[in-house]
């Protein structure tokens, strides 16, 4: 019975450890609402969009890169999600681009100090030509030292203005950040597994 406790103890912990690893910390990661809602952004152009430029649900968000946006270089997206210095993190975003000549996309992590200040960056590769909806991920990156909060940025770069009429367009759906835990699942399983042997063992050299 012993065992049977024991095992009952390891599963409810694995339960927990793997409830908390997808733990989205993000909110409005997939633009729902229809707007920028728990969301800032920086630069022109943005603004959400349904039918195609949705990945998932309804919505999807979009930045318009016109040749009316005269030195408007960078654009951004951006939340703030509490994290926690030595830990891992995975993060994630949905880009779809089309009609893209002169301008670029990509995901961001900021790692932000106690003040706001930027400790140190991370980036996902650039989209510099049209693709379909593809996650665009930083995986496996650990807060450094000081780091309190991340910034969940989604960027576009506009390298020139686009010809006339001929708009690049950058679509983002299903933003993700999710803490890894510590031991991670699998280790969890195997420590579940060995326990289980030895304690059989145990009982059947009685
Ligand atoms: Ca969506
Ligand atoms: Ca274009």
């Amino acid at each position: 019975m012993k065992t049977l406790r024991q095992l009952l103890i390891l599963t409810a912990c694995l339960a927990l450890a793997t409830a908390t690893a997808s733990a989205e910390l993000a909110d409005n990661p997939g633009f729902e609402t229809g707007d920028l809602t728990d969301w800032s952004s920086f630069g022109q152009g943005w603004r959400t969009g349904t039918g195609d430029d949705a990945y998932a649900g309804t919505y999807g968000l979009v930045c318009d890169v016109l040749d009316s946006h005269i030195g408007e270089e960078w654009r951004g997206v951006y939340q703030s999600v509490p994290v926690t210095a030595g830990l891992a993190y995975d993060a994630g975003v949905y880009i779809r681009t089309v009609s893209v000549d002169t301008s670029a996309s990509f995901l961001e992590l900021q790692w932000l100090d106690n003040i706001g200040g930027v400790i140190s960056q991370e980036q996902s590769a650039s989209v510099t030509s049209d693709q379909a909806f593809t996650f665009m991920d930083i995986q496996s990156v650990t807060a450094p030292v000081g780091a309190v909060e991340a910034s969940l940025r989604g960027v576009v770069q506009m390298q020139s203005l686009p010809t006339s009429g001929d708009s690049d367009f950058h679509v983002f759906d299903n933003f993700t950040m999710t803490q890894q835990t510590i031991p991670e699942p699998g280790t969890m399983a195997l420590l579940a597994v060995g326990a289980l042997g030895m304690a059989l063992r145990r009982r059947r050299s009685h």
